[in-house]
């Protein structure tokens, strides 16, 4: 069907079957998606074919024609072998259950095997060694095309918001600290939590041991003048009350609260031990309060780090820093493409 439709020279990139409609999962109808493309021609989705409909053309995907002919010609001889994780030759094997269990999104996983299928596809008396060292250099390569850059904009204030409990005010009191005592610069410290028992203690805790103010603000006024009282500081960091984002009428009290976007460089906290699903949720609620930057905690508690790579793809948002554990200033650290790649594929102790 696919060449009646497409013609002679059509390639099948990819075939699963999928379940549709139905319901509570009963009654579903089977059917075929199948994904084609062909030269000169832009490639195009055929989605959810029934082997007995006629084909249905739908979504045309990136419109690169040229470039992503030239690599569908060299992925052409392996892809067909390699739908299935079985088929692929053992060394990319390990690799590709390494990314699952890392739960990196499919989109991820296959844009990273295909390069690496012709990589190795080429070289097939290739070690398990040079294999893995293939996929960092991809893995690499990838974080480096889609890593945003850290932006310098010089804010009057810095703020830290995300969920209950995923340590926005130890994340504050360790960038305070390094600010303070590595950087030499004048520290102060807002807070709006009023919220929980003892959240203002906490802050004005960490800003005893630091020597630097910390003032408590409850309403955009408060905030204003906090701002302006704080304005010989160097750099002023904002601690909010911990809130479920995933319902939006949090974000918008936070909203009626905050100052001017140009003024602000908002930071999203968000535990690495939380579901990636759910990230996805606050993030996409955070619509009208646009954040500057992602941080990430609690890399110390989690056994996967996926969710670090599967963000910065496809969210195009900076992650400056990873925190990872309770000591403060000592537990976090600036993310860099090799960290990541070490996090993801083990640094040497690679099965
Ligand atoms: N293991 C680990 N624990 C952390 C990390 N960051 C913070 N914590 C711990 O997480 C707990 C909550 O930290 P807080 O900084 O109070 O979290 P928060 O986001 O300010 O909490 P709320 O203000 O209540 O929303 C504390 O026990 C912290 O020590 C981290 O990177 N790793
Ligand atoms: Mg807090």
């Amino acid at each position: 069907m696919i060449k009646r439709d497409l013609g002679e020279d059509a390639l099948i990139l990819n075939t699963k079957k999928v379940k549709t409609g139905g319901f509570l999962g009963f009654f579903q109808k089977e059917q075929l998606e199948v994904i084609a493309a062909v030269e000169n021609e832009k490639p195009k989705k055929i989605e959810e074919v029934n082997p007995v409909d006629p084909v249905k053309l739908v979504k045309p995907v990136n419109p690169e024609p040229s470039d992503l002919i030239e690599e569908l010609k060299n992925i052409k001889q392996f892809m067909m072998q390699v739908v299935e994780e079985d088929h692929l030759p053992g060394s990319l094997k390990a690799i590709s259950k390494r990314l699952t269990d890392e739960e990196i999104t499919s989109e991820i996983h296959s844009e990273l095997i295909s390069k690496l299928v012709v990589a190795v596809g080429q070289n097939s008396d290739f070690t398990d060694e040079q294999v893995y060292r293939l996929a960092r250099g991809e893995m690499m390569k990838f974080i480096q095309e889609h890593q945003q850059p850290i932006e310098n904009k010089n804010p009057d204030i810095i703020c830290f918001i995300g969920p209950t409990g995923v340590g926005k005010t130890t994340t504050i009191a360790k960038i305070a600290a390094d600010y303070l005592l590595r950087k030499d610069k004048k520290v102060g410290l807002i807070t709006s939590d009023t919220y929980r028992i003892a959240a203002v203690e906490q802050l004005k805790t960490y800003g005893e041991i630091l020597n630097i103010p910390v003032k408590v603000v409850e309403t955009a006024a408060d905030l204003e003048k906090s701002m302006s009282e704080l304005r010989d500081c160097d750099i002023v960091l904002m601690d909010t009350a911990g809130r479920n984002y995933q319902q939006k009428q949090y974000i918008d009290d936070l909203e009626q609260l905050l100052p001017d976007k140009t003024k602000i460089q908002i930071n999203l906290v968000l535990s690495l031990t939380s579901k990636y699903q759910d990230m996805v949720k606050i993030i996409d609620n955070f619509q009208t309060i646009t954040m500057d930057q992602l941080l990430l905690t609690k890399q110390d508690e989690t056994s996967t780090s996926g969710a670090i790579l599967n963000l910065i793809y496809h969210y195009s948002i900076p992650i400056p820093y990873i925190a990872n554990g309770q000591n403060v200033p000592d537990d976090i650290i600036s993310l860099t493409p090799e960290l990541l790649v070490d996090f993801i594929l083990g640094d040497d102790k690679h099965d």
